[in-house]
């Protein structure tokens, strides 16, 4: 399977603070928000990404995340001009998805808990689109999955105003190979966007969707307003420090996943100066 982070965007509701520079390079806590969804792929075991960002922010990433092979992963870069939806990550990637099947990943997802790895690692073997569902207090903010009573899903709403079901898709979805062929035939939406639901609408008509349920195990964070930012960025304060773990660092993802050797990974590090290299080289020295 093959891995995209989707980190284009405007990010009008941080802004001023995405005026000059991309919201997926906001720090959540100690590190920028890319490493989450970075750090989740390589959890699942994916080690060929493509991160697409806007023209603007293309040699930011670059900068920070290099070829990706001090993660033991390749990472290559492409831009969206414009953000007109998130389906068109698909268009763009083609490429590079080849044949394989593809996480999709939105840059500003941020998730603790082990239930994702597990969730991707079972969609990147199985067929169809997959995506996993959350529950949540308010349905209406969100792309939401409601199911039958044998529990399949059969209707995809974006934001729905009177859905009796409260489970919420978050920003990660495994969809088969070739699936920039569906893209092809999507409309525009109200809002003059592709819309990732009217994608997977498609798959759930023709049976060929599995949703994962996540359970309270897992904590899925938006980061896209103010508070939401601090908030996540409050609860990796807490959980990182409670746990002395380290939730969203690819560094330590890469060592875990056997992916770049410990000794490797620990020199690299005791070189490195600031308290996110000295978290990581303590997890790793009792991994
Ligand atoms: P949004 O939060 O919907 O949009 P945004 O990030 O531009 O923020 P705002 O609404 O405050 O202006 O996007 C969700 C994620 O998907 C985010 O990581 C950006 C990414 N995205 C793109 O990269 N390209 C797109 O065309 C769209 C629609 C989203």
């Amino acid at each position: 399977m093959r891995g995209i982070i989707l980190a284009g965007g405007v990010g009008s509701r941080l802004s001023p603070a995405t005026t000059v520079v991309s919201k997926q390079l906001l720090p959540v806590f100690d590190k920028p928000m890319v490493f989450y969804p970075l750090s989740a792929l390589l959890d699942a075991g994916v080690k060929e990404i493509m991160i697409i960002t806007t023209p603007r922010d293309t040699a930011l990433f670059k900068t920070l995340l290099g070829d990706g092979s001090r993660y033991g992963a390749s990472i290559v870069y492409a831009m969206q001009e414009t953000p007109k939806g998130i389906p068109e990550a698909l268009t763009i990637a083609k490429a590079f998805t080849k044949n394989d099947r593809v996480a999709l990943m939105l840059g500003d997802n941020v998730f603790y808990g082990d239930e994702l790895p597990v969730a991707m690692a079972l969609a990147s073997r199985g067929k169809g689109a997959h995506v996993l569902a959350c529950k949540v207090k308010t349905p209406e903010h969100f792309g939401v999955v409601e199911f039958d009573d044998d529990e399949r899903p059969v209707a995809i709403l974006e934001k729905p105003i009177d859905s009796k079901s409260p489970w919420a898709i978050p920003g990660v979805y495994v969809l088969p190979p070739k699936a920039w062929n569906e893209v092809k035939s999507l409309r525009k939406s109200k809002r003059g966007e592709l819309e990732i639901t009217d994608l997977l609408r498609r798959y759930a008509r023709k049976r060929a969707l599995t949703v994962h349920r996540l359970t309270r195990r897992t904590k899925w964070m938006d980061t896209g307003t103010p508070r939401a930012l601090r908030d996540a960025t409050n609860f990796i304060c807490v959980m990182q420090s409670r746990k002395a773990v380290p939730i969203g660092a690819p560094e330590y993802s890469a060592v875990r996943g056997g992916l770049v050797q410990r000794a490797t990974m620990l020199k690299r590090l005791r070189a490195t100066k600031g308290a996110y290299a000295e978290m990581i080289v303590n997890a790793l020295e009792y991994l």
